[in-house]
C-alpha cells in the first residue's frame, strides 16, 4: 500500500463535504451499488456437466488413441465416481433449462470457457488419480479452460441453429444473462508429453493460422527471441504445464481484446475472468478499458484464488482497471460457518468490509460458498439452506454452483466428483430436496426486493447462531429499508430489535402480518430454526440515527483509492 495512513481520513473528510452538498437539495441517496449486473444472482454451470440437450455434437469418437469421451477417474471408492473426459453436456442442455434456472431467482447464467480446447486427452502432466490436485494426465478440455484458438466455438458446445450468438439471444429472452468465463493467462498444457501432440500449446487466430506454439518445449528452453512462435509466451512456467501468455507482449493484448469483444458483440452480458491474479493489473487496466470503450459498463469479475483481502483489493480500483472479484475472503468464513453447526455468525462479519475496505465496492463482489475448483461446500441441507438464506440477503453478488440447489456431490473436490453430471433427471427431481425449495423462496424475494440487491447493508446483530441487519435502497422513487433476520439455529429464536429500528408499518416479505412499530418501539419476531425473515418498510429514511449510520457507510463505503 503506497499510501500513508493519513490519507484515508483526509478522502473521507472531502467525500463527506460532497456528499453533503449532493443531498442537501433533496432526498439522499442510499445505495450499495449502482451497477444494473447487480440485481442478477447468478447460477454457474460447468457447460459440459449440466445437461446433453444434443448427442449429435458429443464427438463420441474423438481423439483416436487419446479419446476424449467419458473418461472415468481410477481408485474411486465404491458407489463414488469422477470423469476426465467429455460427458456431453451443451448449449442446447442449458438453453432447454432455462426456465428451471430462471423459476429459481436467478437472473444469469455464468457459462464455463466456449473456445476450442484440444480434441485429444492430454498425455504430459502428472496422472490423475482419485482426489489428486493438479494432475492433468489423461484429462480432457471439457472444462473449457485450455484455449487454444479463442475465436473459434469449441465443437461440443453449439448444435444446428444454436452458435453462441442464437445461445445469448435465446437466452436473453428466456430472462437470463450470460455471463462468459473468460481466461488470458495461458492457453493449454504445452510441455512434458512423451510425444507431441497436436493443438497442445498451440494457438491460433481468427482465420486459423498457428500464431503461437510451445512446441512440447520446457518454459525455459523458449527463445522468444529468435522464434517468433514462442513470442506470445513467457519462457518461465506459471501453472502447472500450461503455456504462460506473455502479458508484455502487445499482441497478446491484441489478440484476446479482439476475441472477447466478438464474443461480447454476440451477446455475452458480463466476463467472468480466470486466474485474474496471474497477470499484472496493467494488463486488465487495458484489457477492461479496450473492451468498455465498445460496451460502456460492461461488468467483469475476476478469480484471484486468495483469501487475504490485502492481496487481491487492488484488481477492483479503477486505476486497476475497475474489475470485480469473486469474494474469497468471505467464501473462506462462510464455509467455515455454515459447515459448522456450532459456529458463530459473528466470523463473518469482519469479512463483509462494508466501510474503508479492501474494494473499491463491496456491493459488487461475487459472493459463493464453492466452485469447481474447490472442495464443494460440505454442509447438511441445514447448512445448505442457512447459507443460502445468509448469501441472498447480504451483501454481494450471489453465485450458486450448480447441483447446489439439491446438495450434489457435497464435500467433494475435484477429482472426487465435484464436476460430475448432473443430468435432466436431478433437476426434474430437484423440487423435492428442501435445499432447493427453500433457496427458490429466497432468491425469488432478492430477485423482487432492490434493497436486497444493491442496498446499503447495515448489521445490528450478528452472535451465535442469529444475525440480523438492514438493507436499505433509497433512490429515486424507489425507497426500501429490509431488515434480515437470520436463525442458523436448530429451534426458533425470539428476536427483538429495536437498534435503528424506524417507526412505520413494516411488512413481512414472505406474508403475515404487518406489525406497526410506534416510535423508538420494537419489532418483535420469532424466526424459525434454519429459517430467515425479511420484514420490509416502503418509506423515506426520517430515524436521525439511522440515517446518520447510512450516511457514514455511504460515505466510507469504498477503498479509499477507489
Ligand atoms: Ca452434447
Ligand atoms: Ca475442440
Ligand atoms: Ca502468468
Amino acid at each position: 500500500m503506497p499510501m500513508p495512513r493519513l490519507l484515508p481520513a483526509l478522502v473521507a473528510t472531502i467525500a463527506c463535504g460532497l456528499a453533503h452538498a449532493a443531498t442537501t437539495a433533496g432526498t439522499p441517496e442510499f445505495v450499495g451499488t449502482d451497477a444494473p449486473f447487480a440485481a442478477n444472482a447468478i447460477y454457474f454451470v460447468l457447460t459440459d456437466r449440466f445437461v446433453n440437450g444434443d448427442p449429435s455434437n458429443d464427438h463420441r469418437d474423438q481423439g483416436g488413441a487419446h479419446r476424449t469421451f467419458d473418461i472415468p477417474v481410477p481408485g474411486a471408492p465404491p458407489g463414488e465416481s469422477a470423469n476426465i473426459g467429455y460427458l456431453g453436456g451443451d448449449f442446447k442442455g442449458i438453453l432447454d433449462n432455462a426456465g428451471y434456472i430462471r423459476g429459481m431467482g436467478f437472473g444469469a447464467v455464468w457459462i464455463t470457457p466456449i473456445v476450442d480446447n484440444p480434441d485429444e486427452a492430454f498425455t504430459g502432466g502428472d496422472p490423475v488419480t482419485w482426489g489428486s490436485k493438479f494432475t492433468d494426465r489423461g484429462k480432457t478440455g471439457y472444462h473449457g479452460y485450455w484455449g487454444v484458438n479463442f475465436y473459434k466455438l469449441d465443437e461440443h458446445l453449439p448444435s444446428r441453429n444454436l452458435d453462441f450468438r442464437q445461445f445469448t439471444a435465446a437466452m436473453h429472452r428466456a430472462g437470463l444473462k450470460v455471463v462468459q468465463d473468460i481466461v488470458a493467462n495461458h492457453g493449454s498444457p504445452a510441455f512434458s508429453m512423451p510425444v507431441r501432440q497436436p493443438q497442445y500449446g498451440q494457438i491460433f487466430d481468427k482465420d486459423g493460422k498457428l500464431i503461437a506454439d510451445q512446441q512440447n518445449l520446457p518454459p525455459y528452453r523458449l527463445d522468444p527471441v529468435r522464434n517468433p512462435l514462442h513470442r506470445f509466451y513467457h519462457a518461465y512456467d506459471d501453472l502447472v504445464q500450461l503455456s504462460n501468455n506473455d502479458d508484455q507482449n502487445p499482441a497478446v493484448l491484441d489478440y484476446f481484446v479482439g476475441a472477447y469483444e466478438q464474443w461480447a458483440d454476440q451477446g455475452a452480458d458480463a466476463f467472468r475472468i480466470d486466474t485474474i491474479s496471474h497477470m499484472p493489473t496493467a494488463f486488465w487496466k487495458q484489457f477492461a478499458a479496450r473492451i468498455r470503450a465498445k460496451h460502456p459498463g460492461f461488468f467483469m469479475f475476476g478469480e484471484a484464488f486468495d483469501y487475504s483481502p490485502d492481496n487481491i483489493g487492488q484488481y477492483t480500483w479503477p486505476r486497476n482497471g475497475g474489475i470485480s472479484l469473486l469474494d474469497f475472503p468471505l467464501r473462506g468464513r462462510i464455509a467455515d460457518v455454515f459447515e459448522h453447526p456450532d459456529s458463530d455468525y459473528a466470523k463473518l462479519l469482519d469479512r463483509l468490509y462494508l466501510t474503508n475496505g479492501p474494494y473499491a465496492n463491496p456491493y459488487e463482489l461475487v459472493t459463493f460458498y464453492d466452485n469447481h475448483d474447490m472442495a464443494r461446500l460440505n454442509a447438511s441441507d441445514n447448512g445448505f439452506i442457512d447459507a443460502n438464506n445468509f448469501l441472498f440477503t447480504a451483501r454481494g453478488i450471489p453465485a450458486i454452483y450448480y447441483g447446489s440447489e439439491t446438495g450434489f456431490e457435497r464435500g467433494k473436490a475435484e477429482h472426487q466428483g465435484n464436476r460430475n453430471y448432473y443430468g435432466q433427471q436431478r433437476i426434474d427431481a430437484a423440487s423435492n430436496s428442501p435445499i432447493y425449495r427453500q433457496l427458490k423462496r429466497i432468491a425469488q424475494l432478492r430477485e423482487h426486493t432492490p434493497a436486497l440487491q444493491r442496498g446499503l447493508m447495515l448489521p445490528i446483530h450478528f452472535a451465535g447462531d442469529q444475525a440480523a441487519f438492514y438493507r436499505v435502497y433509497q433512490q429515486g422513487d424507489m425507497r426500501q429499508i429490509a431488515l434480515v433476520l437470520l436463525n442458523k439455529g436448530d429451534v426458533a429464536a425470539q428476536f427483538d430489535i429495536g437498534d435503528y429500528l424506524q417507526a412505520g408499518r413494516w411488512t413481512p416479505a414472505f406474508g403475515g402480518n404487518a406489525i406497526d412499530v410506534p416510535a423508538d418501539g420494537q419489532l418483535r419476531t420469532s424466526v424459525a430454526a434454519h429459517d430467515v425473515q425479511v420484514w420490509l418498510l416502503h418509506a423515506a429514511l426520517t430515524r436521525p440515527d439511522l440515517v446518520a449510520e447510512l450516511t457514514r457507510l455511504m460515505q466510507e463505503r469504498g477503498h479509499p483509492e477507489r
